[in-house]
């Protein structure tokens, strides 16, 4: 298989909001290692032109959203500064192909931590910042249908993320069970609680701080880490309004 040309077909698909065939359909030996590979070139490919890498992201930690992708092994993926919602909330839909949007939880550290070996204390003793979030996914497969190596290679969906500002630190012996909604347009749509991840969202900062040592990566401070969605991913069109709402902050975005 060319990786070369999957991933450049990936980024175009990206660029100009035009979803293409899943690879596993006309791929049949596509084999996670190759997934990988064509992730990383995908992310070489935004570098060169410009793209700066603000973190990374955890992807199917909860069986709320495994369930909703029917892709049941985590996952994660690169997170670009472009990616970041802009200030004034405004998603512009003609940016998009078919956006969907998930409560998550994110994390910043003020010590590197690199794997392998990495443990839940080690991951406390990093925290600098735990923030109420949200990620829009995008698929870059038609339908929003994919199998695990697709989504892999797609930069695991990654399109959008608004991190808050009040740090929960403080509060983290409560996060786990904090009550967070989704609305769109005012109607309550999901609720959850961070516990759904994993049972507890700072064990996919391990999981990442773990998987990440394969590729001879780490965590560094300040980077922006998504733990993953808490509920199932909630699709949007033009016109909606949603609010992630969490008991300490309201996270707001209109598409337009
Ligand atoms: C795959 C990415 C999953 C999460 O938080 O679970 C993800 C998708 O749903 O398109 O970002
Ligand atoms: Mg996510």
């Amino acid at each position: 298989m060319n990786k070369q040309a999957i991933a450049e077909a990936l980024r175009q698909a990206l660029v100009t909001q035009t979803p293409i065939a899943q690879i596993s359909k006309s791929e049949p030996n596509f084999s996670l290692s190759d997934a990988i590979e064509i992730q990383e070139i995908g992310f070489n490919l935004a570098q060169t032109v410009g793209e700066k890498l603000a973190g990374y992201k955890m992807g199917l930690t909860s069986k709320a959203k495994q369930r909703d992708v029917n892709v049941f092994e985590p996952i994660h993926g690169y997170i670009l500064k472009s990616f970041e919602i802009p200030k004034n909330g405004i998603i512009k839909m003609a940016e998009r192909i078919h956006p969907r949007v998930e409560p998550e939880v994110a994390v910043v550290l003020k010590h590197e931590l690199r794997g392998p070996g990495v443990t839940m204390r080690d991951v406390l003793m990093a925290l600098d910042g735990v923030y109420p979030a949200l990620e829009i996914v995008d698929s870059r497969y038609e339908g929003f249908i994919f199998k695990l190596e697709d989504v892999i290679a797609d930069n695991t969906s990654a399109a959008g993320f608004m991190v808050g500002r009040v740090n929960l630190l403080p509060q983290l012996n409560e996060l786990n069970l904090m009550g967070i909604s989704v609305r769109k347009n005012g109607m309550i749509m999901e609720t959850g609680a961070p516990a759904a991840v994993l049972g507890d969202p700072m064990l996919s900062v391990v999981s990442l701080a773990n998987t990440l040592a394969n590729e001879a990566k780490s965590i560094l401070p300040g980077m922006v880490i998504l733990t993953g969605g808490i509920t199932q991913s909630l699709s949007f069109k033009k016109g909606d309004r949603i609010d992630v709402e969490w008991p300490q902050e309201v996270l707001s975005f209109s598409a337009e």
